[in-house]
Protein backbone atom coordinates (compact mmCIF):
# COMPACT_ATOMS: atom_id res chain seq x y z
CA UNK A 1 0.00 0.00 0.00
CA UNK A 2 1.26 3.59 -0.69
CA UNK A 3 1.76 6.26 1.82
CA UNK A 4 -1.89 6.88 2.81
CA UNK A 5 -3.50 10.13 3.41
CA UNK A 6 -4.72 11.42 6.87
CA UNK A 7 -6.79 13.91 8.04
CA UNK A 8 -5.21 16.75 9.70
CA UNK A 9 -8.15 17.94 10.84
CA UNK A 10 -7.48 17.30 14.64
CA UNK A 11 -11.00 16.45 15.34
CA UNK A 12 -11.16 13.68 13.15
CA UNK A 13 -7.68 12.52 13.61
CA UNK A 14 -6.71 9.17 12.15
CA UNK A 15 -9.17 9.03 9.58
CA UNK A 16 -7.97 7.31 6.71
CA UNK A 17 -8.85 9.31 3.18
CA UNK A 18 -7.17 6.49 1.27
CA UNK A 19 -9.54 4.33 0.26
CA UNK A 20 -12.52 6.72 -0.83
CA UNK A 21 -12.38 7.44 -4.43
CA UNK A 22 -14.11 10.55 -4.90
CA UNK A 23 -16.70 12.04 -7.57
CA UNK A 24 -15.65 14.62 -9.92
CA UNK A 25 -13.03 15.98 -7.31
CA UNK A 26 -8.81 16.12 -7.70
CA UNK A 27 -8.28 13.26 -5.19
CA UNK A 28 -4.60 13.91 -4.69
CA UNK A 29 -4.87 17.60 -3.96
CA UNK A 30 -8.18 16.88 -1.94
CA UNK A 31 -6.56 14.48 0.21
CA UNK A 32 -3.68 17.05 1.06
CA UNK A 33 -6.15 19.49 1.78
CA UNK A 34 -9.55 17.98 2.88
CA UNK A 35 -12.80 19.37 3.21
CA UNK A 36 -14.67 17.27 5.54
CA UNK A 37 -18.47 17.92 6.86
CA UNK A 38 -19.97 16.45 9.51
CA UNK A 39 -22.93 17.64 10.50
CA UNK A 40 -25.47 20.23 8.70
CA UNK A 41 -28.78 21.99 9.94
CA UNK A 42 -30.91 24.46 7.69
CA UNK A 43 -28.73 26.76 6.09
CA UNK A 44 -25.68 25.81 7.56
CA UNK A 45 -22.69 22.54 8.01
CA UNK A 46 -20.32 21.76 10.75
CA UNK A 47 -16.92 20.70 9.63
CA UNK A 48 -14.62 18.13 11.57
CA UNK A 49 -12.65 20.72 13.05
CA UNK A 50 -16.31 22.76 14.40
CA UNK A 51 -16.26 25.63 12.03
CA UNK A 52 -19.61 26.66 10.77
CA UNK A 53 -19.83 26.79 6.97
CA UNK A 54 -23.11 28.64 5.45
CA UNK A 55 -24.15 26.25 2.48
CA UNK A 56 -24.78 28.53 -0.73
CA UNK A 57 -25.37 25.26 -2.76
CA UNK A 58 -28.05 23.57 -0.99
CA UNK A 59 -26.22 20.48 -0.87
CA UNK A 60 -25.59 20.28 -4.50
CA UNK A 61 -28.36 22.04 -5.88
CA UNK A 62 -31.00 19.36 -3.79
CA UNK A 63 -31.74 20.64 -0.28
CA UNK A 64 -34.10 23.40 -1.36
CA UNK A 65 -35.62 23.24 2.25
CA UNK A 66 -32.14 23.64 4.05
CA UNK A 67 -30.32 20.50 5.88
CA UNK A 68 -32.31 18.22 7.97
CA UNK A 69 -35.92 19.54 7.96
CA UNK A 70 -37.26 18.52 11.47
CA UNK A 71 -40.73 17.45 9.87
CA UNK A 72 -38.90 15.27 6.75
CA UNK A 73 -36.17 13.92 9.36
CA UNK A 74 -39.22 13.03 11.27
CA UNK A 75 -41.34 11.38 8.52
CA UNK A 76 -38.11 9.15 7.14
CA UNK A 77 -37.50 8.43 10.96
CA UNK A 78 -41.00 7.04 11.21
CA UNK A 79 -40.88 5.35 7.72
CA UNK A 80 -38.01 3.12 9.33
CA UNK A 81 -40.13 2.12 12.43
CA UNK A 82 -43.06 0.76 9.90
CA UNK A 83 -41.54 -0.66 6.78
CA UNK A 84 -37.62 -0.62 5.70
CA UNK A 85 -38.45 -1.99 2.02
CA UNK A 86 -40.75 -3.92 -0.09
CA UNK A 87 -39.73 -5.02 -3.74
CA UNK A 88 -41.16 -2.34 -6.50
CA UNK A 89 -41.57 -5.26 -9.01
CA UNK A 90 -44.55 -6.93 -8.73
CA UNK A 91 -45.42 -5.23 -5.00
CA UNK A 92 -45.33 -1.94 -3.61
CA UNK A 93 -45.87 0.28 -0.79
CA UNK A 94 -48.49 2.71 0.48
CA UNK A 95 -46.04 5.60 -0.20
CA UNK A 96 -44.83 4.85 -3.41
CA UNK A 97 -48.37 5.23 -4.37
CA UNK A 98 -49.06 8.07 -2.56
CA UNK A 99 -46.09 10.03 -3.84
CA UNK A 100 -46.66 9.17 -7.45
CA UNK A 101 -50.03 10.77 -6.95
CA UNK A 102 -48.60 13.86 -5.30
CA UNK A 103 -46.25 14.63 -7.95
CA UNK A 104 -48.62 14.01 -10.74
CA UNK A 105 -51.19 16.61 -9.14
CA UNK A 106 -48.17 19.30 -9.18
CA UNK A 107 -46.85 18.48 -12.86
CA UNK A 108 -48.36 20.66 -15.34
CA UNK A 109 -51.17 19.44 -17.56
CA UNK A 110 -51.48 15.30 -18.47
CA UNK A 111 -48.50 14.19 -16.96
CA UNK A 112 -49.86 12.70 -14.51
CA UNK A 113 -48.19 8.93 -14.61
CA UNK A 114 -44.78 8.61 -12.43
CA UNK A 115 -41.52 5.96 -13.06
CA UNK A 116 -39.42 6.08 -9.62
CA UNK A 117 -35.35 6.06 -10.05
CA UNK A 118 -32.39 7.01 -7.36
CA UNK A 119 -30.98 9.73 -9.16
CA UNK A 120 -31.05 12.45 -11.58
CA UNK A 121 -28.81 10.11 -13.96
CA UNK A 122 -31.34 7.29 -13.32
CA UNK A 123 -33.98 9.26 -14.01
CA UNK A 124 -32.64 10.59 -17.52
CA UNK A 125 -31.93 7.06 -18.50
CA UNK A 126 -35.48 6.03 -17.16
CA UNK A 127 -36.97 9.30 -19.49
CA UNK A 128 -35.10 8.28 -23.04
CA UNK A 129 -35.79 4.41 -22.50
CA UNK A 130 -39.57 5.15 -22.19
CA UNK A 131 -39.19 7.40 -25.43
CA UNK A 132 -37.40 5.15 -27.73
CA UNK A 133 -39.93 2.37 -25.98
CA UNK A 134 -43.06 4.89 -26.70
CA UNK A 135 -42.47 5.19 -30.65
CA UNK A 136 -41.61 1.52 -30.76
CA UNK A 137 -45.02 0.26 -29.12
CA UNK A 138 -46.89 3.07 -31.90
CA UNK A 139 -45.06 1.06 -34.50
CA UNK A 140 -42.65 4.00 -35.23
CA UNK A 141 -38.89 2.08 -33.83
CA UNK A 142 -36.88 3.96 -36.83
CA UNK A 143 -37.31 6.93 -34.27
CA UNK A 144 -34.24 6.24 -32.22
CA UNK A 145 -32.45 9.59 -32.55
CA UNK A 146 -31.70 11.49 -29.51
CA UNK A 147 -31.18 15.39 -29.61
CA UNK A 148 -29.27 16.89 -26.84
CA UNK A 149 -27.26 20.32 -26.31
CA UNK A 150 -24.07 21.68 -26.11
CA UNK A 151 -22.89 22.22 -22.36
CA UNK A 152 -26.04 19.67 -21.36
CA UNK A 153 -25.78 17.93 -18.31
CA UNK A 154 -27.98 14.81 -17.72
CA UNK A 155 -26.20 12.96 -15.43
CA UNK A 156 -23.26 10.23 -15.95
CA UNK A 157 -25.40 7.32 -17.26
CA UNK A 158 -24.05 6.08 -20.78
CA UNK A 159 -27.61 7.94 -22.17
CA UNK A 160 -26.70 11.28 -20.10
CA UNK A 161 -23.56 11.55 -21.27
CA UNK A 162 -24.42 10.68 -24.67
CA UNK A 163 -27.11 13.80 -24.89
CA UNK A 164 -24.93 15.60 -22.61
CA UNK A 165 -22.44 18.40 -23.97
CA UNK A 166 -19.58 18.54 -21.16
CA UNK A 167 -17.02 17.58 -23.12
CA UNK A 168 -14.81 16.41 -20.55
CA UNK A 169 -18.08 14.39 -19.27
CA UNK A 170 -17.89 12.60 -23.06
CA UNK A 171 -14.19 12.59 -24.26
CA UNK A 172 -13.11 8.96 -22.19
CA UNK A 173 -15.94 7.54 -22.84
CA UNK A 174 -16.22 8.37 -26.93
CA UNK A 175 -16.29 4.68 -27.82
CA UNK A 176 -19.46 3.79 -26.12
CA UNK A 177 -21.13 6.58 -26.58
CA UNK A 178 -25.01 5.97 -28.08
CA UNK A 179 -24.99 6.53 -31.98
CA UNK A 180 -27.58 8.69 -33.33
CA UNK A 181 -27.03 11.51 -31.19
CA UNK A 182 -26.88 15.06 -31.98
CA UNK A 183 -26.47 18.46 -30.23
CA UNK A 184 -28.13 22.19 -30.40
CA UNK A 185 -26.00 24.38 -29.73
CA UNK A 186 -26.01 26.24 -26.09
CA UNK A 187 -27.62 29.75 -25.64
CA UNK A 188 -24.03 31.22 -24.17
CA UNK A 189 -23.07 34.10 -25.36
CA UNK A 190 -21.51 36.87 -23.56
CA UNK A 191 -21.09 39.31 -26.55
CA UNK A 192 -24.91 39.19 -26.52
CA UNK A 193 -25.91 38.57 -23.04
CA UNK A 194 -23.50 39.63 -20.29
CA UNK A 195 -24.98 40.42 -17.40
CA UNK A 196 -28.25 40.05 -18.12
CA UNK A 197 -30.95 39.62 -15.43
CA UNK A 198 -32.95 36.78 -15.32
CA UNK A 199 -33.88 35.66 -18.97
CA UNK A 200 -31.80 37.42 -21.94
CA UNK A 201 -33.80 38.63 -24.27
CA UNK A 202 -31.10 37.86 -27.51
CA UNK A 203 -31.08 34.25 -28.34
CA UNK A 204 -34.22 32.76 -29.01
CA UNK A 205 -33.82 31.93 -32.93
CA UNK A 206 -30.57 29.66 -31.33
CA UNK A 207 -33.94 26.97 -30.99
CA UNK A 208 -33.88 27.43 -34.95
CA UNK A 209 -31.09 25.12 -34.89
CA UNK A 210 -33.20 22.47 -33.98
CA UNK A 211 -35.05 22.76 -37.51
CA UNK A 212 -32.20 22.23 -39.41
CA UNK A 213 -31.01 19.24 -36.97
CA UNK A 214 -34.29 17.88 -37.87
CA UNK A 215 -34.24 18.49 -41.92
CA UNK A 216 -30.43 16.93 -42.03
CA UNK A 217 -31.82 13.33 -40.20
CA UNK A 218 -35.16 13.52 -41.09
CA UNK A 219 -37.75 13.58 -38.26
CA UNK A 220 -39.10 10.18 -39.02
CA UNK A 221 -35.10 9.34 -37.06
CA UNK A 222 -35.71 11.61 -34.14
CA UNK A 223 -37.26 10.00 -30.85
CA UNK A 224 -36.55 12.85 -28.37
CA UNK A 225 -35.50 16.32 -27.63
CA UNK A 226 -33.80 16.57 -23.73
CA UNK A 227 -33.19 19.89 -22.56
CA UNK A 228 -32.53 21.27 -19.20
CA UNK A 229 -35.03 23.92 -18.97
CA UNK A 230 -32.05 26.02 -17.46
CA UNK A 231 -28.65 24.70 -17.77
CA UNK A 232 -27.82 23.88 -14.28
CA UNK A 233 -24.07 22.22 -14.24
CA UNK A 234 -22.64 24.45 -17.39
CA UNK A 235 -22.73 27.41 -14.89
CA UNK A 236 -26.72 28.68 -14.73
CA UNK A 237 -27.48 29.57 -18.36
CA UNK A 238 -30.62 30.70 -18.26
CA UNK A 239 -32.81 30.42 -21.53
CA UNK A 240 -33.48 33.34 -24.16
CA UNK A 241 -36.93 35.14 -23.74
CA UNK A 242 -38.83 32.55 -26.64
CA UNK A 243 -36.61 29.95 -26.90
CA UNK A 244 -38.08 27.40 -24.83
CA UNK A 245 -41.36 28.15 -27.02
CA UNK A 246 -39.86 27.40 -29.90
CA UNK A 247 -38.38 24.16 -29.42
CA UNK A 248 -41.67 22.66 -28.09
CA UNK A 249 -43.13 24.02 -31.59
CA UNK A 250 -40.54 22.32 -33.77
CA UNK A 251 -40.96 18.87 -31.83
CA UNK A 252 -44.92 19.40 -31.75
CA UNK A 253 -44.78 19.77 -35.69
CA UNK A 254 -42.18 16.84 -36.36
CA UNK A 255 -43.95 14.27 -33.27
CA UNK A 256 -40.59 14.56 -31.42
CA UNK A 257 -41.11 14.14 -27.76
CA UNK A 258 -39.57 16.99 -25.69
CA UNK A 259 -37.76 15.71 -22.37
CA UNK A 260 -37.08 18.78 -19.77
CA UNK A 261 -34.40 17.41 -17.10
CA UNK A 262 -35.57 19.04 -13.98
CA UNK A 263 -32.91 17.61 -11.49
CA UNK A 264 -32.28 20.68 -10.63
CA UNK A 265 -34.69 23.24 -11.83
CA UNK A 266 -37.99 21.33 -9.92
CA UNK A 267 -39.15 22.12 -6.50
CA UNK A 268 -38.42 25.32 -5.64
CA UNK A 269 -34.98 26.91 -7.36
CA UNK A 270 -37.05 28.50 -10.35
CA UNK A 271 -39.77 29.13 -7.73
CA UNK A 272 -42.18 27.10 -9.41
CA UNK A 273 -42.25 22.83 -8.36
CA UNK A 274 -41.37 23.02 -11.86
CA UNK A 275 -39.84 24.97 -14.39
CA UNK A 276 -42.07 24.06 -17.02
CA UNK A 277 -44.53 25.98 -15.07
CA UNK A 278 -42.33 29.28 -14.58
CA UNK A 279 -41.47 29.12 -18.67
CA UNK A 280 -45.19 28.39 -19.86
CA UNK A 281 -43.82 25.39 -21.42
CA UNK A 282 -45.15 22.17 -21.55
CA UNK A 283 -42.80 19.46 -21.75
CA UNK A 284 -44.30 15.18 -22.56
CA UNK A 285 -41.43 14.21 -20.29
CA UNK A 286 -40.35 15.50 -17.08
CA UNK A 287 -36.61 13.84 -15.17
CA UNK A 288 -37.04 15.13 -11.41
CA UNK A 289 -34.73 14.20 -8.13
CA UNK A 290 -32.49 16.12 -5.95
CA UNK A 291 -35.16 18.75 -4.45
CA UNK A 292 -37.68 16.14 -4.42
CA UNK A 293 -37.31 15.24 -1.05
CA UNK A 294 -35.00 17.91 -0.35
CA UNK A 295 -32.06 15.55 -1.01
CA UNK A 296 -32.42 13.76 2.13
CA UNK A 297 -32.99 10.35 0.58
CA UNK A 298 -31.67 9.28 -2.76
CA UNK A 299 -34.73 9.77 -4.92
CA UNK A 300 -35.27 10.61 -8.74
CA UNK A 301 -37.66 9.93 -11.14
CA UNK A 302 -39.81 10.55 -14.69
CA UNK A 303 -42.73 12.26 -15.23
CA UNK A 304 -44.60 11.20 -18.59
CA UNK A 305 -47.96 12.56 -20.10
CA UNK A 306 -50.94 10.55 -19.97
CA UNK A 307 -50.58 9.78 -23.53
CA UNK A 308 -47.57 8.01 -23.08
CA UNK A 309 -48.47 5.95 -20.45
CA UNK A 310 -51.31 4.44 -22.11
CA UNK A 311 -49.58 3.73 -25.36
CA UNK A 312 -48.05 0.84 -23.38
CA UNK A 313 -50.83 -0.61 -21.94
CA UNK A 314 -51.88 -2.44 -24.62
CA UNK A 315 -51.83 -5.80 -25.28
CA UNK A 316 -52.27 -8.91 -22.69
CA UNK A 317 -52.41 -8.02 -19.14
CA UNK A 318 -50.30 -10.62 -17.83
CA UNK A 319 -47.28 -9.22 -19.69
CA UNK A 320 -44.66 -6.46 -18.22
CA UNK A 321 -45.10 -3.22 -19.99
CA UNK A 322 -41.55 -1.83 -20.01
CA UNK A 323 -38.33 -3.85 -18.90
CA UNK A 324 -37.10 -1.17 -17.02
CA UNK A 325 -36.86 -0.66 -13.30
CA UNK A 326 -34.32 -0.56 -10.25
CA UNK A 327 -34.25 -2.45 -6.73
CA UNK A 328 -34.93 1.32 -5.21
CA UNK A 329 -37.38 2.43 -7.77
CA UNK A 330 -39.28 4.70 -5.00
CA UNK A 331 -37.48 3.62 -1.95
CA UNK A 332 -39.70 3.73 1.41
CA UNK A 333 -37.51 5.91 2.91
CA UNK A 334 -37.39 8.36 -0.06
CA UNK A 335 -40.65 8.53 -0.81
CA UNK A 336 -41.50 9.30 3.04
CA UNK A 337 -39.04 12.14 2.54
CA UNK A 338 -40.28 13.17 -0.52
CA UNK A 339 -44.15 13.69 0.92
CA UNK A 340 -42.61 15.41 3.44
CA UNK A 341 -40.83 17.91 1.80
CA UNK A 342 -43.97 18.33 -0.51
CA UNK A 343 -46.16 19.45 3.24
CA UNK A 344 -42.79 21.93 4.04
CA UNK A 345 -43.06 23.14 0.49
CA UNK A 346 -46.58 23.88 0.76
CA UNK A 347 -47.25 24.74 4.63
CA UNK A 348 -43.85 26.92 4.68
CA UNK A 349 -44.98 28.51 1.13
CA UNK A 350 -41.39 27.99 0.00
CA UNK A 351 -41.70 28.76 -3.57
CA UNK A 352 -43.54 32.16 -3.22
CA UNK A 353 -40.84 32.40 -0.96
CA UNK A 354 -38.48 32.03 -3.93
CA UNK A 355 -40.30 33.95 -5.93
CA UNK A 356 -39.74 37.09 -3.23
CA UNK A 357 -36.13 36.05 -2.92
CA UNK A 358 -34.92 36.37 -6.57
CA UNK A 359 -34.94 39.90 -6.77
CA UNK A 360 -32.66 40.28 -3.54
CA UNK A 361 -30.89 37.68 -4.87
CA UNK A 362 -30.50 39.58 -7.64
CA UNK A 363 -29.38 42.73 -6.87
CA UNK A 364 -26.55 41.30 -4.31
CA UNK A 365 -25.07 39.16 -6.90
CA UNK A 366 -25.42 41.78 -9.86
CA UNK A 367 -23.46 44.06 -7.05
CA UNK A 368 -20.35 41.67 -8.30
CA UNK A 369 -19.96 43.20 -11.47
CA UNK A 370 -16.78 45.34 -11.91
CA UNK A 371 -15.41 43.10 -8.87
CA UNK A 372 -11.74 41.65 -9.74
CA UNK A 373 -11.67 39.23 -13.16
CA UNK A 374 -16.09 38.99 -13.36
CA UNK A 375 -16.78 39.02 -17.61
CA UNK A 376 -20.46 37.84 -16.55
CA UNK A 377 -22.76 37.58 -13.67
CA UNK A 378 -26.54 35.86 -14.38
CA UNK A 379 -29.21 35.00 -12.51
CA UNK A 380 -32.67 33.10 -12.34
CA UNK A 381 -34.75 31.89 -9.50
CA UNK A 382 -32.52 30.85 -6.89
CA UNK A 383 -29.69 30.16 -9.09
CA UNK A 384 -26.73 32.35 -10.21
CA UNK A 385 -23.72 32.62 -11.77
CA UNK A 386 -20.44 34.78 -12.14
CA UNK A 387 -18.09 34.36 -14.53
CA UNK A 388 -14.42 34.87 -14.32
CA UNK A 389 -12.05 35.60 -17.05
CA UNK A 390 -9.54 33.01 -17.21
CA UNK A 391 -5.89 33.55 -15.86
CA UNK A 392 -3.58 33.69 -18.94
CA UNK A 393 -1.68 29.45 -18.82
CA UNK A 394 -4.35 28.45 -15.95
CA UNK A 395 -8.02 27.73 -16.62
CA UNK A 396 -10.12 27.08 -13.93
CA UNK A 397 -7.26 27.98 -11.00
CA UNK A 398 -9.22 31.55 -10.69
CA UNK A 399 -12.78 29.86 -9.72
CA UNK A 400 -11.07 27.16 -7.71
CA UNK A 401 -9.30 29.44 -5.62
CA UNK A 402 -12.31 31.64 -5.14
CA UNK A 403 -14.19 28.15 -4.14
CA UNK A 404 -11.11 27.88 -1.59
CA UNK A 405 -11.01 31.03 -0.31
CA UNK A 406 -14.49 31.13 0.60
CA UNK A 407 -14.86 27.51 2.18
CA UNK A 408 -12.01 28.50 4.45
CA UNK A 409 -14.02 31.53 5.28
CA UNK A 410 -17.06 30.29 5.67
CA UNK A 411 -19.31 29.36 2.91
CA UNK A 412 -20.07 26.55 0.40
CA UNK A 413 -20.11 27.82 -3.21
CA UNK A 414 -19.47 25.96 -6.41
CA UNK A 415 -17.17 26.29 -8.90
CA UNK A 416 -17.47 24.77 -12.77
CA UNK A 417 -14.50 25.93 -15.11
CA UNK A 418 -14.21 29.23 -14.38
CA UNK A 419 -17.49 30.05 -13.27
CA UNK A 420 -18.03 30.35 -9.53
CA UNK A 421 -22.31 29.03 -8.87
CA UNK A 422 -24.57 29.73 -5.88
CA UNK A 423 -28.36 27.97 -5.57
CA UNK A 424 -29.39 29.17 -1.89
CA UNK A 425 -31.73 26.68 -0.31
CA UNK A 426 -35.69 28.57 -0.28
CA UNK A 427 -35.23 29.04 3.34
CA UNK A 428 -32.42 31.65 2.88
CA UNK A 429 -32.10 34.70 5.09
CA UNK A 430 -31.46 38.11 3.36
CA UNK A 431 -28.33 38.40 5.75
CA UNK A 432 -27.40 34.76 4.63
CA UNK A 433 -27.63 35.96 0.81
CA UNK A 434 -25.50 38.89 1.46
CA UNK A 435 -22.93 36.90 3.02
CA UNK A 436 -22.44 34.52 0.02
CA UNK A 437 -22.21 37.41 -1.84
CA UNK A 438 -19.55 39.52 0.65
CA UNK A 439 -17.09 36.10 0.82
CA UNK A 440 -17.15 35.62 -3.33
CA UNK A 441 -16.71 39.72 -3.46
CA UNK A 442 -14.05 39.50 -0.88
CA UNK A 443 -12.46 36.57 -2.34
CA UNK A 444 -12.43 38.18 -6.07
CA UNK A 445 -10.33 40.85 -4.62
CA UNK A 446 -7.31 38.59 -3.20
CA UNK A 447 -7.34 36.18 -6.26
CA UNK A 448 -4.69 37.00 -8.13
N1 LIG B 1 -29.72 16.00 -14.92
C1 LIG B 1 -29.44 17.25 -14.52
C2 LIG B 1 -30.08 18.41 -15.23
C3 LIG B 1 -28.58 17.47 -13.43
O1 LIG B 1 -28.30 18.71 -13.05
C4 LIG B 1 -28.33 15.07 -13.24
C5 LIG B 1 -29.20 14.93 -14.32
C6 LIG B 1 -27.76 13.84 -12.61
O2 LIG B 1 -28.24 13.66 -11.33
P1 LIG B 1 -27.45 12.70 -10.31
O3 LIG B 1 -28.40 12.61 -9.14
O4 LIG B 1 -27.26 11.38 -10.99
O5 LIG B 1 -26.16 13.37 -9.97
C7 LIG B 1 -28.01 16.35 -12.78
C8 LIG B 1 -27.10 16.49 -11.61
C9 LIG B 1 -23.20 21.01 -10.25
C10 LIG B 1 -23.75 19.63 -10.10
O6 LIG B 1 -22.64 21.54 -9.34
C11 LIG B 1 -24.89 19.31 -10.81
C12 LIG B 1 -25.40 18.04 -10.71
C13 LIG B 1 -24.79 17.08 -9.92
C14 LIG B 1 -23.66 17.40 -9.21
C15 LIG B 1 -23.13 18.68 -9.31
O7 LIG B 1 -23.35 21.65 -11.22
N2 LIG B 1 -26.52 17.78 -11.46
N1 LIG C 1 -26.03 -5.90 -10.85
C1 LIG C 1 -26.49 -7.05 -10.37
C2 LIG C 1 -25.58 -8.25 -10.35
C3 LIG C 1 -27.82 -7.15 -9.88
O1 LIG C 1 -28.31 -8.30 -9.43
C4 LIG C 1 -28.63 -5.97 -9.90
C5 LIG C 1 -30.00 -5.99 -9.41
O2 LIG C 1 -30.56 -7.00 -9.01
C6 LIG C 1 -28.12 -4.79 -10.43
C7 LIG C 1 -26.81 -4.78 -10.89
C8 LIG C 1 -28.95 -3.56 -10.52
O3 LIG C 1 -29.08 -2.96 -9.26
P1 LIG C 1 -30.20 -1.84 -9.01
O4 LIG C 1 -31.51 -2.54 -9.21
O5 LIG C 1 -29.99 -1.42 -7.56
O6 LIG C 1 -29.98 -0.75 -9.98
Amino acid sequence: MNERAISPDPSLAGLDLEALWLPFTHNRLFKREPRIVTEASGMYYTTGDGRRILDGLSGLWCCNAGHRHPKIVEAVVRQLGRLDYAPPFQTMHDKGFELASALAALAPADLDHVFFANSGSEAVDTAMKIALAFHRVRGEANRFRFIGRAKGYHGVGFGGISVGGMVNNRKAFAPALLPGVDHLPHTHDLEHMAFSRGMPTWGAHLADELERIVQLHDASTIAAVILEPMQGSAGVIVPPVGYLARIREICDRHGILLIFDEVITGFGRLGHYFAAERFGVTPDLITFAKGVNSGMVPLGGAIVRKGIYEAFMQGPEHLVELFHGYTYSGHPLACAAGLAALEVYREEELMARALKLEPYLEAAIHSLRGEPHVIDVRNLGLAAAIELEPRPGGATKRAMEVFHWCFDHGAMVRYTGDIIAIGPATVAQHIEIDRIVELIRAALRVTP
